[in-house]
């Protein structure tokens, strides 16, 4: 006999929610019982959409009454820590999206109430769960280009993603903090984790208030150097939003994550080409479709981790990591030296 689902709730009922409630009903061992929002609108929304019936306008109150398994925080990041450490006071499992936190004193704060109460806890970082970069750590995990010396993980558009996110417009922090974010934690789910980092920053967009531009280059532990680049100030003439661009130089060969889901390995042996699409899952939409796949994919794994009692593998504990290269950046720009992610 199965056993029953896993009995979620979830707070924040926003532009991205919605694929969060898609990928957990696509998961047969989970249901989401309860909804939460402040803003009613888009709680009757988001319920009514999904068939949710039972709706809180307060996070706290919706814990004290609602038997769960776990709860997912979909909200942006000021009210993470106040709703994460309400999950961990409650005991309640909890899923907090990325960022994780503003700064690394709340980070460690939340990542310290869990570890106390005993209470898993999980950064939706999903980007590393996008199958087209599954395919590229599958390469090197095959061992077919060798040790890898050299990277690039890069992500360049001109999309407009300010008409969905109108607060991406607004804080003084943008791309390294929303979406560099991801590219950072492909390099380390890539490349292992990182001992120096020298950073690059610009606004080219004047109708915003962060930066738009960043260049990072990573030392890793492992001895690989790599590049990581994004911006949102880039018009190509095919857009390539969202998808993640990867180069891997080894001793053995190459690897080439192109636009268009491209992926080349070169060898001694020869080339060969794959296509690694993100399949289109029935509720995704076109160009979406690569995240929304990966949101599928985190929801899984934590599924699977919280039944078997197994760590995800972007705890909040391994977050701290990725969120440390986020704030060397940003002092590493503004300094314009070299800094050591172990300082933040
Ligand atoms: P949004 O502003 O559209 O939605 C957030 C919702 O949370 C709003 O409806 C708001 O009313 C609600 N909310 C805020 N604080 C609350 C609280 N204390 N209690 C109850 N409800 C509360 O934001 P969004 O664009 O959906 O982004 C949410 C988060 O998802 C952000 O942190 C963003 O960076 C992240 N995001 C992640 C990805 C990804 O691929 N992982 C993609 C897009 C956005
Ligand atoms: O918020 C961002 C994210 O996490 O993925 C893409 C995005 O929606 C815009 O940069």
């Amino acid at each position: 006999m199965s056993p029953a689902p896993l009995r979620g709730a979830l707070i924040g009922c926003g532009f991205f929610a919605v694929n969060q409630l898609h990928a957990w009903r696509d998961l047969p061992d989970v249901e989401i019982v309860a909804l939460c929002d402040r803003d009613p609108a888009r709680l009757a929304l988001l319920g009514d959409q999904f068939g949710i019936d039972r709706r809180y306008a307060d996070a706290e109150a919706m814990l004290a009454a609602e038997a769960l398994d776990f709860v997912d925080v979909a909200t942006t990041v000021s009210s993470h820590r106040p709703l994460v450490e309400l999950a961990a006071r409650r005991r309640v499992p909890v899923i907090c999206q990325k960022p994780f936190a503003a700064t690394m004193d709340d980070a460690r704060a939340m990542v310290a109430a869990c570890a106390e109460a005993g209470v898993p806890l999980m950064v939706h970082e999903n980007f590393r769960w996008q199958s087209p970069i599954q395919a590229v750590r599958a390469v090197l995990d095959r061992g077919d280009v060798g040790a890898p010396f050299w990277g690039r993980v890069s992500f360049r558009s001109g999309y407009d993603v300010f008409s969905g996110q109108p607060y991406l417009a607004e804080g003084s922090r943008f791309i390294v903090e929303d979406l560099g974010i991801h590219s950072l934690d492909v390099a380390r789910h890539l490349f292992g984790d990182v001992t120096g980092l020298t950073a690059r920053t610009r606004r080219i967009n004047p109708r915003i208030k962060g930066e738009d531009v960043a260049t990072m280059l990573l030392d890793h532990a492992s001895g690989v150097t790599t590049i990581v680049d994004c911006s949102y100030a880039t018009k190509l003439a095919d857009d390539p939003f969202p998808q993640t661009i990867v180069e891997v130089d080894g001793a053995l060969g190459t690897i080439r994550l192109s636009a268009g889901y491209r992926l080349t390995v070169a060898t001694g042996a020869g080339a060969t080409e794959t296509d690694v699409s993100p399949p289109l899952l029935p509720w995704a939409s076109r160009p979406w479709h690569n995240i929304q796949e990966s949101v599928l994919a985190i929801q899984r794994h934590w599924a699977e981790c919280l039944r078997q009692g197994r760590e995800p593998q972007t705890s909040g504990r391994d977050n701290l990591k990725t969120l440390a290269l986020v704030e060397a950046a940003y002092a590493g720009a503004a300094s314009r030296k070299p800094v050591d992610p172990e300082d933040f």
